[in-house]
C-alpha cells in the first residue's frame, strides 16, 4: 500500500500534465481530467493488471474512458508508464500526433477505448465484459476469470440513455469482471449537473442489480477501497460512484479558487490562473512536462509487481495450455483477427426464400462452424432471423456463458456498441440483428465501427416497404441511403468505411454472409428481404458477387437496355425483362449487392457491366439516390420510393407503389418514345 503523500503527488503530477497539455494546445478539456487524477493514479499504482512488455496480452485487465474528452488524464497516466513520452504530451490535438483528441483504440500504447460520443464507452466495456465471460467459458482458459474490466463514466454518459441499456445488461448477466467508477462532479459543459438531473444514481444501478459503493473520488485511500470491494463483490457489476471536484487545484488569476467550475470543462486555464495552478500543485510553469522523481519510483515499483503478476499468469496459462493443446491452438486463432475457415458448402439454400431466411442458413453454419462468433438480438431473433444461429447454441445468462447468443433486449444502440465492446476487447466474432428501419437507433455505433476498423456484422433485415402491414414507421425508405454513405466514406486505410450488402436471392446471401466473414477490417452490413424472392435465373455465377455488382445470368449481349437494382428488386426485374424480350428488346440485369464494392473495380470491369451510352433503368425500394451512381440520369430513369410508405399487405403495396414486372415494363417503355 502506497502512502497517501505519494499517491496525491502522483495525482497532482498527472493534472499538470493534463491541464499543461491542454494549455499548450490551446484546447481540450482540463477540469475533469484534474478531477479524476486520484482515481486512475490508484487504478494504475495499484490495482490494473497488464504486461507492461506484451501490450496485447489477452487476459490483461482492459480499462475504457468513457469520456474521451479526459484523454489529457489518460495520456499523462500513460505517460507515468512508460507509453507516451512528455514530448507527445506537449503535442495534443496536433495534425500527425499520437496524442489527439478522443483517441479511440491503439493498444500498443495502452489504449483500450476511449469514447467521443459519450455513453458509448459504458457499453463498449460492458460487450468486453461479456467476451471476457464467453472466452472464459469457451476456452477454460483461468486468465479470463481473472480479467477485469474498468469503466470511467462522468455525468454526460449517465445522462445518455444508452447507460440504461449498458446498466440493464450488466446487471441481468451478473457481470462482476466489471467495474465501472464514475467520476460525480456535479458539473458539465454548460451547467451544473443539478439544473438536469436530479436521479438518485445509486438507487437506479441498486435497482438494475449492481453493488454501489460511494466515495470521496479525491480520497486514494477510499478509491483504493471502494476497488478491494469491488473486486470481491460476485454475481454482479460494481459502481463506485466517486464525488469528484472540477478542476482540483486549480487557482484562477486573481488567487481564488477556480475549483468546480464550468469554465474548466472545455477551455485551457490559460494565463495566470494556468501559472498559479501547476505552482499551486507543485510544478514548475515554465517546464511543466515532467515527472517527479518519486513518482517514477512509484511506476518503477509498480512495473516491478506487474512482471511479477504477469509471470504468473502466464505460467497459469502455459499449464492450461498444456493441458488443452486444442484450445490454445483455437484461443490463438480467435485472437489473430484472421477471418475463420467456413465450409459453405454445408450451407444449402431453399430456392425462392427469403434473404433473412437465408441468412438464417448461413447463421447455423456460422453456429456450427465459427465457435468464437457471438450473435445477438434486439429481442426479434425470430423475426431478424438470427434465430438460425441461436437454434444451435443457446443464450448467454448469468452465471452461464456457455452459448453463444447475446439477447439484447429491446435496446439497438446499446447491442450494436455491446457488439463493439466485443470486438475491442478481441477474440470474438459479434454479429447483431435487428429490423432495418431500426438501424436509425443504430447508426452512431456504425459511425464508430467504421472509424475504429471493428468487423461487426450488422443484420437488418425487413429490408423495405413490404413490411407494409406494420404501417409507415417500421417500413424503411431511407435507410439504405444512409447506411451506403457509409460505403461512400472511407476510413483511414483508404477502405470503404463500410461493407454494405443487400443480397438479391437466397444463394446471394450465402455469397454475401462469406463476404462479410472475409471481412476482418471494417464492419459489414447485410440488408435483408422479409418476403420470399424469386431465385435469379439458372447458372446464375454468384462468386461475382464480390465484386459487388456483376451482369446476372440469363441477360442479354449487346442490350438495348440494362436493368440495375440491389436485394428482392433484381428479381422483378428479370420479371419484367421477360415482358420487354416478347417486345423483341434485348435485355441485361446487374444485381449490385454493393455500390461500393463496385466502384473499387477496375474501370473496364465497370464499364463491362454498365457500358456507358447503353439505357438504363433502376428499381429500388429506397429512395432513388441509392441507383444515381449506377444510373445517371442522362442514361435512364430510377424508379424508386419518393415518400414514406403505406400501411396495406405487401403485395398490394407493389401494385400501388410500382414494383411489379407490368411496371418494369411500362417504365423501360416510356425511355424509347
Ligand atoms: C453524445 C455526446 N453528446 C455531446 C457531447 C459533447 N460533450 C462533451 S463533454 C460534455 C459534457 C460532459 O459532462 P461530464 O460528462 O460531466 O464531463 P465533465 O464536464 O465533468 O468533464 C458534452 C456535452 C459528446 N461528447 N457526446
Ligand atoms: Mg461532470
Amino acid at each position: 500500500m502506497n502512502d497517501s503523500k505519494l499517491m496525491n503527488l502522483a495525482a497532482n503530477n498527472i493534472r499538470i500534465l493534463a491541464a499543461s497539455m491542454v494549455e499548450k494546445a490551446k484546447s481540450g478539456h482540463p477540469g475533469g481530467a484534474m478531477g479524476g487524477a486520484d482515481f486512475i493514479n490508484v487504478l494504475y499504482s495499484e490495482f490494473l493488471q497488464y504486461d507492461p512488455a506484451n501490450p496485447t496480452w489477452v487476459g490483461r485487465d482492459r480499462f475504457f474512458l468513457d469520456p474521451g474528452h479526459m484523454a489529457p488524464m489518460l495520456y499523462s497516466q500513460l505517460a507515468l508508464i512508460g507509453k507516451f513520452t512528455l514530448d507527445e504530451l506537449a503535442q495534443l490535438r496536433q495534425w500527425g500526433s499520437p496524442t489527439t483528441g478522443h483517441p479511440e483504440f491503439e493498444i500498443a500504447r495502452g489504449i483500450e477505448n476511449t469514447s467521443g460520443p459519450l455513453g458509448q464507452g459504458h457499453s463498449y466495456a460492458v460487450g468486453a465484459a461479456i467476451a471476457a465471460k464467453f472466452l472464459a467459458a469457451h476456452t477454460g482458459n483461468p486468465t479470463f476469470e481473472k480479467e477485469t474490466i474498468y469503466a470511467y463514466i462522468s455525468d454526460g454518459g449517465v445522462q445518455e440513455e444508452i447507460s440504461q441499456g449498458s446498466a440493464r445488461i450488466a446487471g441481468v448477466l451478473g457481470l462482476d469482471n466489471l467495474i465501472m467508477f464514475y467520476d460525480s462532479n456535479d458539473i458539465q459543459l454548460s451547467t451544473e449537473t443539478k439544473e438536469v438531473m436530479n436521479e438518485d444514481t445509486a438507487a437506479k444501478y441498486k435497482a438494475l442489480g449492481w453493488e454501489v459503493f460511494e466515495i470521496n473520488g479525491n480520497d486514494a485511500e477510499q478509491i483504493r477501497e471502494a476497488i478491494k470491494k469491488a473486486q470481491a463483490v460476485k454475481g454482479k457489476p460494481a459502481l463506485i460512484i466517486g464525488k469528484c471536484i472540477m478542476g482540483k487545484g486549480a487557482i484562477k488569476a486573481d488567487g481564488t479558487s477556480y475549483e468546480a467550475n464550468c469554465k474548466t470543462h472545455g477551455a485551457p486555464l490559460g494565463g495566470d490562473a494556468y501559472v498559479n495552478t501547476i505552482k499551486n500543485l507543485g510544478g514548475d510553469p515554465e517546464n511543466p512536462f515532467q515527472i517527479f522523481p518519486e513518482v517514477k519510483e512509484l511506476y518503477a515499483k509498480r512495473a516491478e509487481e506487474l512482471k511479477k503478476i504477469a509471470a504468473d499468469r502466464y505460467a497459469e496459462e502455459k499449464a492450461w495450455a498444456a493441458a488443452n493443446p486444442d484450445k490454445a491452438a483455437a484461443q490463438a486463432e480467435w485472437f489473430s483477427g484472421k477471418a475463420p475457415k467456413i465450409d459453405w458448402s454445408k450451407c444449402v439454400q431453399k430456392d425462392n426464400d427469403a434473404t433473412r431466411s437465408a441468412s438464417a442458413a448461413c447463421l447455423g453454419v456460422l453456429a456450427e462452424q465459427v465457435p468464437n462468433m457471438i450473435c445477438a438480438s434486439a429481442d426479434l431473433s425470430n423475426s431478424d432471423k438470427t434465430d438460425g444461429f441461436l437454434k444451435k447454441t443457446k443464450a448467454f445468462t448469468k452465471g452461464d456463458f456457455s452459448g453463444a447468443f447475446f439477447q439484447a433486449g429491446v435496446a439497438e444502440l446499446t447491442m450494436a456498441c455491446c457488439c463493439i465492446g466485443m470486438a475491442l476487447h478481441g477474440g470474438v466474432i459479434p454479429a447483431c440483428g435487428t429490423f432495418f428501419v431500426f438501424s436509425d437507433y443504430m447508426k452512431p455505433a456504425v459511425r464508430m465501427a467504421a472509424l475504429m476498423e471493428l468487423p461487426v456484422k450488422f443484420i437488418w433485415t425487413h429490408d423495405a416497404f413490404r413490411v407494409g402491414e406494420d404501417g409507415p414507421t417500421h417500413e424503411p425508405v431511407e435507410q439504405e441511403a444512409q447506411i451506403r454513405l457509409m460505403e461512400k466514406l472511407k476510413n483511414h486505410h483508404g477502405k470503404n468505411s463500410t461493407l454494405v450488402l443487400r443480397p438479391a436471392d437466397a444463394k446471394e446471401t450465402t455469397e454475401a454472409w462469406a463476404m462479410a466473414m472475409e471481412n476482418t477490417d471494417s464492419p459489414t452490413a447485410l440488408i435483408l428481404s422479409r418476403q420470399n424472392i424469386n431465385n435469379l435465373p439458372e447458372g446464375n455465377d454468384y462468386s461475382q458477387a464480390k465484386k459487388g455488382g456483376y451482369v446476372v445470368a440469363g441477360s442479354d449481349a449487346n442490350p438495348d437496355v440494362i436493368l440495375v437494382a440491389s436485394g428482392s428488386e433484381v428479381s422483378t426485374l428479370v420479371a419484367g425483362a421477360e415482358l420487354l424480350r416478347k417486345d423483341g428488346k434485348k435485355v441485361a440485369i446487374v444485381s449490385v449487392p454493393s455500390e461500393g464494392l463496385f466502384r473499387n473495380q477496375s474501370k473496364e470491369y465497370q464499364q463491362s457491366v454498365l457500358p456507358a451510352g447503353v439505357k438504363k433503368f433502376g428499381l429500388t425500394a429506397g429512395l432513388p439516390v441509392n441507383l444515381i451512381g449506377l444510373v445517371p440520369e442522362s442514361e435512364g430513369k430510377i424508379w424508386g420510393l419518393e415518400s414514406f410508405g403505406f400501411s396495406a399487405p405487401y403485395k398490394v403495396l407493389d401494385e400501388k407503389l410500382g414494383f411489379t414486372a407490368e411496371n418494369v415494363y411500362k417504365q423501360v417503355n416510356s425511355m424509347f418514345q
